[in-house]
């Protein structure tokens, strides 16, 4: 409970950051987008990770201000991204159930992009299979309007979850991310079965597929060899703060 309270302090006294992971092209090796992830920074200056503290946010209910802290935040780097000349740049957020269950959720999310001025494709949302399956209708018709007003929409941790693969036709998807643990093994003969069958089960459904946690060359060969479309990983690039994301867009152009 201390830290709850911790949080909510450090949230008002802007100790959140947003980082950025860049996400490639394996075909043209170009950064398309970043993952925004969460830092918190206590006063002391000790980083605390959002697995800790995104559950106690989620349990307080701090996760609706943080989450739409987080929208907006992304929303102005895209914008900043654009005038910069990255206007192929997307940026990802993750968010948690307690978001989809407030009023008002799709609105705030477009109204969010009106307010910062940017397209709303280019903003994605990453929804885990154990968020969809908390309210399967809820969360499929916010999906839909988000959807219909061009928001774009990933599965993220994609066979991890509790959901059901009948959920895959309802949902409005445009990529599916593949989760880490079907990509650390693939390198190792006879590993990389899942991760396989899920790059092809994406590719049969139009979806865009993004394999997550590369760490090494070898799993980015795996992966060009079946087609996987984009990566994320410490082998390209650990989460940064918003001003080394830009310098990594110009050194990679
Ligand atoms: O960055 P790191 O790998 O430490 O993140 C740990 C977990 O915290 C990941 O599962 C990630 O999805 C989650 N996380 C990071 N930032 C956010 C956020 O803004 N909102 C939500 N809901 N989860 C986040
Ligand atoms: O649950 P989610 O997929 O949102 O989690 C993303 C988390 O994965 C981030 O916290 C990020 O720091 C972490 N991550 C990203 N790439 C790698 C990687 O290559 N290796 C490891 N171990 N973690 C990674
Ligand atoms: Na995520
Ligand atoms: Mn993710």
């Amino acid at each position: 409970l201390g830290m709850i309270r911790q949080l909510r302090t450090d949230f008002a006294d802007n100790r959140l950051e947003l980082w950025y992971q860049p996400q490639l092209s394996l075909i043209t090796g170009k950064v398309i987008g970043a993952e925004a992830l969460l830092r918190w920074r206590t006063a002391e200056g000790k980083f605390i990770s959002p697995a800790v503290f995104i559950p106690l946010a989620e349990y307080s209910g701090l996760i609706v201000e943080i989450g739409d802290w987080v929208i907006n935040q992304a929303c102005k780097q895209i914008k900043v991204l654009e005038q910069q000349k990255f206007d192929h740049v997307g940026i990802s957020v993750n968010v948690s159930i307690p978001q989809f269950k407030r009023d008002n959720f799709v609105d705030s999310i477009i109204q969010a992009t009106i307010n910062h001025d940017v397209k709303p494709s280019k903003l994605e949302l990453e929804i885990t299979e154990n968020i969809l399956m908390d309210e399967p209708q809820v969360v499929i018709d916010a999906l839909v309007k988000l959807k219909a007003e061009g928001i774009s929409i990933a599965l993220d941790d994609f066979g991890t979850g509790y959901s059901s693969m009948s959920y895959l036709q309802q949902l409005p998807l445009d990529r599916l991310k593949v989760d880490r643990s079907f990509i650390t093994g693939i390198a190792e003969p006879g590993q990389s079965l899942i991760a396989d069958t899920i790059i092809n089960l994406g590719k049969q459904m139009n979806l865009k597929v993004i394999a997550e946690g590369i760490e090494e060359e070898e799993q980015q060969a795996h992966l060009i060899a079946q087609g996987c479309d984009e990566v994320q990983g410490f082998f390209y690039a650990k989460p940064m703060p918003a001003d080394e994301f830009l310098t990594f867009l110009r050194n990679n152009k």
